[in-house]
């Protein structure tokens, strides 16, 4: 009981910002208003709508193109210190390319940046969250390696644009989903199911990708402009399922193909792609008769560019598993792990299940991902920028299950501050509801509802949405506050 009182009165510094995060195609809607071009989730959602769990897509999604003024209204309702949003690459340039740019598209993001600053909200923007211009996708996306440059040229344009205001700079969201679940597989646009050979293929290219932008940007803007530019990669939790120096070594191999793949070509002081992971798959190419290795050697050049190429780790963080060396270990479906690894995967029956199958709440993931993070990447400056949710949209507004989730994922925070892991910052996932890719709108991760057939997407606030209010506020955690629900304000 008493280490439960010292437990309550932990704080969240001052400084340290507590937001919530959304991504463009998930929230925007407006597909071809105003001079915006198409871009592969347009593309997927329009041509393959089977794809989609209930066909939908994001043409109207939250309605939020056309709602600058109650996005930022619900904002300062939480009180946020930080909101994390993303640009639609082809809002701004329309072919993908730098030859032309969509003022109204750049105006649209003016207007949100600006309406955040009047009420001191800090703007965290992500430069691409997998809405890549159709033309680029068309081209290869990102196996074609002029992918790097193509890139480079639209980061010029967003911090020549908004670089005066905006000074938290995500290159890109989550390499893992781009390339494993979008080119090796079928679980994100483009759907290529390039099993093996895309995945590697895309890493690579999209690391130099983000490498080019972070250089730009400390070259030739950040003298002036004064921001810092990271990018975000998701790492859940794994820990081993027994205590057996087999466990342990699967489960270090299933983080090396998880997230080291992203992760240790820019923060490892080697560089490079993971050494285990790079011999296997050589090992295994040779087998099946490849005249060189499925995963691309970067050139020392290349090698030099990625390292060290990041101010800041972003972290979207989730969920855990336990990992085994028997691949007969396994019970509920899990989030796909990659062909080249074979390991076993176990989620105890007493972990809380969301509407995402992939998605438990697995106890002190987020303290046990940092602590392993900060001592394999030598000790770099953390962020949150994505942790959440899902539950099913016939839930409604009293979602007593986020709130027990955001409470345990809060303290697990706290629990990294204490140990002195320097994480600045903690976004949730999301502010609304949203598109959630190829679930459609069958799983709801808001803080507020979207009532999606209502043409102007009203959105209320959930119950979850008072504690973190509160939470904010107070800047502690408070297990026991029952909120009025009532009336949402602006304090
Ligand atoms: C995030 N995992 O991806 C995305 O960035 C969001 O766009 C998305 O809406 C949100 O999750 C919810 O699905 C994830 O490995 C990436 O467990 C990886 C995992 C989970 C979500």
């Amino acid at each position: 009981c008493s280490a439960l009182s010292t437990k309550q009165q932990r704080r969240f510094p001052d400084d340290f910002l507590i937001g919530t995060a959304t991504a463009s195609y998930q929230i925007e809607g407006a597909w071809n208003e105003d001079g915006k071009g198409e871009n592969i989730w347009d593309y997927l959602t329009h041509n393959n709508p089977a794809a989609v769990k209930d066909g939908s897509t994001g043409d109207i999604a939250a309605n939020s193109y056309h709602n600058v003024e109650r996005d930022v209204e619900m904002m300062r309702e939480l009180g946020l210190d930080v909101y994390r949003f993303s640009l639609s690459w082809s809002r701004i340039l329309p072919s993908g390319f730098a030859n032309e740019i969509n003022e109204a598209g750049v105006d649209y993001y003016n207007r949100l940046i600006n309406e955040m600053l009047k009420y001191g909200i800090t703007p965290m923007i992500t430069l691409f969250h997998w809405d890549l211009p159709q033309k680029l996708q068309e081209l290869g996306g990102f196996a074609n390696p002029l992918a790097s440059i193509w890139f480079e040229d639209y980061a010029r344009v967003v911090y020549t644009n908004f670089g005066d205001r905006v000074k938290h700079w995500i290159t890109i969201n989550e390499p893992r989903e781009i390339c494993y679940e979008g080119y090796g597989s079928v679980h994100k646009a483009p759907i290529l199911n390039a099993t093996a050979i895309g995945t590697y293929l895309c890493a690579k290219n999209v690391l130099i990708a983000h490498a080019k932008a972070y250089h730009l940007y400390n070259n030739e803007f950040k003298d002036k402009q004064g921001g810092q530019c990271g990018i975000t990669i998701s790492a859940n939790s794994f820990r081993p399922f027994t205590d057996s120096e087999e466990d342990h070594a699967a489960t270090e191999l299933r983080r090396q193909a998880e997230f080291g793949l992203y992760a240790e070509p820019i923060f490892s002081e080697e560089g490079g792609f993971p050494k285990e992971l790079v011999e296997i798959v050589a090992e295994k190419s040779a087998k099946e008769g490849y005249p060189w290795s499925r995963i691309p050697e970067f050139t020392d050049e290349e090698r030099e560019l990625v390292r060290g190429a990041s101010d800041f780790f972003g972290v979207n963080h989730y969920t855990g598993f336990l990992v085994s060396a028997n691949e007969q270990i396994s019970d509920r479906p899990t989030i796909p792990i990659l062909p080249d690894i074979t390991v076993g995967n176990y989620i105890p029956p007493e972990w809380p299940q969301s509407a995402s199958y992939w998605l438990t709440l697995s106890p002190d993931s987020i303290y046990d991902t940092l602590t392993y993070l900060q001592k394999r990447y030598n000790d770099p400056i953390f962020y949150i920028t994505e942790n959440g949710w899902s539950s099913p949209p016939t839930n409604g507004l009293l979602d007593d299950d986020r709130i027990r989730y955001y409470r345990a994922a809060l303290e697990s925070v706290l629990d990294c501050l204490d140990a002195g892991i320097r994480l600045k910052g903690y976004m949730a996932w999301s502010l609304m509801d949203n598109f959630e890719w190829l679930e459609g709108y069958t799983e709801r991760f808001g803080l507020y509802e979207v009532d999606f057939s209502d043409p102007a997407r009203p959105r209320t606030p959930r119950k979850s949405a008072f504690v973190y209010k509160e939470i904010l506020r107070s800047r502690v955690i408070d297990h026991d506050y029952e909120p009025n629900t009532t009336v949402m304000t602006i304090d």
